[in-house]
């Protein structure tokens, strides 16, 4: 019975560990409907948390990138939002309006950094 109970564990381990690994968490904001949401972002190594934010459409958004570490950006093109470049230890709170409902992609633009995960999804819900 105690080995069966040992080897759950380790399953609901095995499931979980990803998630914590490659920082997925949500911040979802879609109970703000106007008005500003605001939001932080860092990052550790190449990995933003949250990696998916959603917000409702119509609000302003300030977000807040506090860079954990590393030289990176954050940049949602649709949005026509980004940061400037920051190193390790340095954050920058930009505004933007979400003016357009749709799933988006915000990224790193240094060169590699996207194509190795420092991406993350940010959703506008109508
Ligand atoms: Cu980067």
């Amino acid at each position: 019975m105690k080995k069966l109970t040992v080897l759950i564990v380790f399953a609901i381990a095995a499931v979980a560990a990803p998630a914590v690994l490659f920082g997925q968490e949500v911040i979802d904001r879609t109970d703000v409907s106007s008005g500003v949401v605001e939001i932080t972002v860092t990052s550790q190594g190449l990995r933003f948390t949250p990696d998916e934010i959603r917000v409702r459409e119509g609000v302003t958004v300030r977000l807040t990138y506090e860079n954990g570490g590393g030289g990176h950006d954050w940049v949602l093109d649709e949005l026509d939002a980004a940061t400037e470049f920051l190193r390790g230890g340095q954050s920058e709170t930009i505004e933007f309006v979400a003016d357009e409902a749709g799933t988006f992609e915000f990224y790193c633009s240094v060169p590699g950094h996207r194509a190795r995960g420092m991406v993350g999804d940010f959703v506008v819900v109508r």
